[in-house]
């Protein structure tokens, strides 16, 4: 198993959920890497915060990337060389406020990328504002008073989005969430994780997670059962907390229809590009 460790000072408070991720990764990569996946071709672009600062502390190709505009670079790197496999790590405020249209649009598109979104339901590294997925009523630097906007579905914008896999894990459950990033990295197309990830600074709901938490049975499950289970929890307190794979659907990646159009325009990419913007 290769450790993936690099020399850069870890700076992330200690408790903090995003250990439980950087584990996970790493046992999913080293699955992979065992499986033949080439260390060469898997590439991680992080966006801007505290979930960001995971390429740091991989030994594996990186780009980083600015705040909101992760998934986009990493749409451009899959789309120029196919053999990849891209992996993203971005925040709820980076997937959510200032990357949302990216996020819906790679999604509809089916670009052959993975997101994690890292949720820890607040903009972290600037100390604790609220995101587009922060529970009402949440105080923090930006709301003394509570936010008072009721929050988004995140699993459900995508499934609205027509994202062709959506898992939710939690990370302190490192063997589930590995084996669910594993999963989405294999997905020929746009995978979303999102990763309960709890911010011990400024949202610390670790006993709140583990008390609502479950897995999901993992099987095959019809567009309204899918869509339930998402809903299940409306991300304000009440309810169970599924985990799992909701949603996993094979549709042709935005890759391979780019490829056909320009083999059809015999590798005339200005043509292709006429006709397809
Ligand atoms: C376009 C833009 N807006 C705002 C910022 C300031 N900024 C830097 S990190 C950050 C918070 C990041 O929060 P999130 O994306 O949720 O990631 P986390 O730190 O929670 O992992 C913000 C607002 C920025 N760098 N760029
Ligand atoms: S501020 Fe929160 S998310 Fe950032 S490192 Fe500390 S605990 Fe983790």
């Amino acid at each position: 198993m290769e450790s993936l460790e690099t020399h850069c000072p870890n700076t992330w408070c200690p408790g903090c959920g995003n250990f439980g991720v950087l584990a996970a990764i790493k046992k999913a990569v080293n699955s992979l890497l065992d499986q033949g996946v080439k260390k060469e071709n898997i590439v991680l672009v992080s966006d801007i915060g505290c979930s960001s600062k995971s390429t740091d502390y991989l030994d594996l190709n990186s780009f980083d990337s600015l705040h909101g505009r992760s998934i986009a670079t990493a749409a451009g790197v899959a789309l120029a060389n196919p053999d990849l496999k891209v992996i993203v790590f971005i925040g709820d405020g980076g997937a959510l406020n200032e990357g949302i249209a990216h996020l819906v649009h790679s999604a509809k598109r089916n670009s052959n990328i993975t997101v994690l979104m890292h949720n820890n339901r607040l903009f972290a590294l600037t100390t604790g504002q609220f995101t587009a997925v922060s529970p009402k009523g949440l105080k923090g630097k930006s709301t003394p008073s509570g936010a008072p906007e009721e929050p988004i579905n995140p699993l459900a914008l995508m499934f609205d989005s027509k994202a062709s896999f959506i898992a939710r894990a939690y990370s302190l459950k490192i063997d589930h969430l590995a084996s669910l990033i594993e999963k989405a990295i294999k997905h020929e197309g746009f995978s979303f994780v999102e990763i309960l990830q709890p911010c011990v600074s400024f949202f610390n709901n670790v006993q709140f997670y583990n008390e609502k938490v479950y897995e999901a049975e993992d099987k095959e499950r019809t567009l309204e059962e899918a869509r339930k289970l998402m809903e299940e929890w409306n991300y304000n307190g009440e309810g169970k907390i599924p985990l799992g794979l909701f949603y996993s659907k094979k549709r042709e990646t935005y890759e391979s229809l780019v490829n056909k159009l320009v083999k059809e325009k015999e590798g005339d990419i200005e043509k292709c590009l006429q006709i397809h913007l």
